[in-house]
């Protein structure tokens, strides 16, 4: 499109953020325009129903109407003053009340820098240098987390993008989602050296792959007995599977969470946080550095606190958005069976993904490979031409919103079962 040919003279690849371009599902990207609801729309004027929901943030819609209302507000009072505010404390007090493992928080600006930045505290608080992450999921940028798995379990991982040198890949160890064996192995040998596992408590970054049952507090026992800090990446996770989380969700409970998305209802906003006696050690209070110029910025903490405060205070509100979403899968199941199109849909709350796979279950990364990308790139396409706005990747969630009605659903499920007609 002449827009978009336009965007790639200037950012890279037109984008700025990979995923959006529309590379593993061909074709140019739709530019966007405005958004209210379930619904988004894009510079040419067609509206699609949105499961994208901008990769999370987005479960009480677009442009809710108090979300909307808050940062307004706030703006006019300013839109940043570099000193401490009373809206952070209360945002900081709204966290350690939600999720039963954080007694402290610190604010960042994204996934990333909360993830980056739990992991140097690992590494300050249990002075150890590696760290253990699964294949498959993804916590952000940092050069540490751009890591492959080594050839062999018991190799050092591998840097996954140019850039990275071997320097820092060499503290990366890579495990097997939801296969303990894989953790234990590496534990065998390098447990004295290892800061931290990090894990999406379920899997996000893959398409959705929920944690087998004892994985996690597996996770939880191998940490414990080898002096090493778990983290839970909840940034998709929090407030989306519950006021608590994945952790609160499966009570199992996590050293440091890092948290993103939801919590600034779709601001720029990141937190980490967890026991008091770790994250003390952060600056100015102890002696590991961490800052940022907007870190806690009125605006995302206006909206932060404007959704959590919805979230919070909706009677039943994850009951009936995880009863919405469980409708929507057991639609586009039947529209499987209706097609005669093998797959396989992975939900837990209102996160899921449908795999064009062969295979009966999809637990783990090599499961989750034997999809069928190019089956996924034509269902993504036709469905974008029936107005639904999917994951632009197999390997995505793709998320229901409080905003989303029965109406979205069914059209969602009829345009669903057309495309898959024509695969
Ligand atoms: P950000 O730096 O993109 O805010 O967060 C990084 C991150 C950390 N941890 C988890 C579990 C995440 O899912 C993410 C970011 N997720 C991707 C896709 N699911 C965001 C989309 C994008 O990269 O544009």
């Amino acid at each position: 499109s002449k827009e978009y040919t336009r965007a790639c003279g200037v950012i890279p690849g037109g984008v700025n953020s990979p995923v959006r371009a529309f590379k593993s599902v061909g074709g140019d990207p739709v530019l966007i325009e405005k958004a209210k609801g379930s619904k988004i729309t894009d510079i040419d004027g067609n509206t699609y129903i949105d499961y994208v929901a901008s990769w999370g943030p987005m479960i009480l819609g677009h442009a809710h109407e108090t979300i909307v209302e808050a940062i307004s507000k706030a703006a006019k009072k300013g839109t940043s003053y570099g000193a401490p505010t009373v809206q952070e404390t209360q945002m900081a007090e709204l966290i350690c009340q939600m999720v039963p493992s954080v007694e402290m928080v610190r604010m960042v600006n994204s996934g990333t820098e909360a993830t980056m930045s739990a992991i140097r505290l690992a590494r300050a608080y249990t002075r150890k240098s590696k760290i253990v992450k699964f294949e498959g999921c993804y916590h952000g940028h940092a050069d540490f987390f751009l890591i492959k798995a080594g050839s062999g379990a018991m190799t050092l991982g591998v840097p996954d993008s140019p850039g990275v040198t071997e320097n820092i890949a060499k503290d990366t160890l890579s495990a097997t989602y939801n296969d303990l064996e894989s953790v234990n192995t590496l534990f065998k040998t390098q447990g004295n050296e290892i800061a931290a596992i990090i894990v999406e408590p379920v899997a996000g970054n893959m398409g959705v792959v929920l944690p087998r049952p004892g994985f996690l507090q597996g996770l939880r026992e191998i940490a414990d007995k080898n002096n090493c800090l778990l983290i839970f990446d909840e940034v998709i996770t929090g407030f989306r599977l519950s006021i608590g989380g994945a952790q609160e969700y499966y009570n199992v409970m996590p050293d440091l969470t890092t948290l993103g998305k939801i919590i600034g209802g779709g601001l720029p906003v990141g937190a980490y946080g967890g026991k008091k006696e770790i994250m003390q050690m952060l600056a100015p209070a102890g002696p590991v550095y961490q800052a940022g110029t907007l870190s806690g910025n009125p605006l995302a903490m206006a909206s932060g606190l404007a959704m959590l405060g919805i979230l919070k205070n909706t009677p039943d509100f994850y009951t009936k958005l995880d009863k919405k979403a469980e409708l929507f899968a057991n639609g586009l199941a039947q529209n499987l069976k209706q097609a005669g199109i093998p797959g396989v849909i992975n939900r837990v709350g209102s996160m899921l993904t449908m795999f064009f796979t062969e295979s009966s279950k999809v637990e783990t990364f090599d499961e989750v490979m034997t999809s069928n990308r190019e089956r996924y790139a034509k269902y993504f396409r036709l469905c974008l031409d029936a107005g639904i706005y999917l994951a632009p990747s197999q390997f995505e969630a793709s998320f229901v919103s409080a905003a989303h009605t029965d109406e979205d659903i069914e059209k969602t499920l009829k345009a669903s079962l057309g495309a898959m007609k024509q695969l």
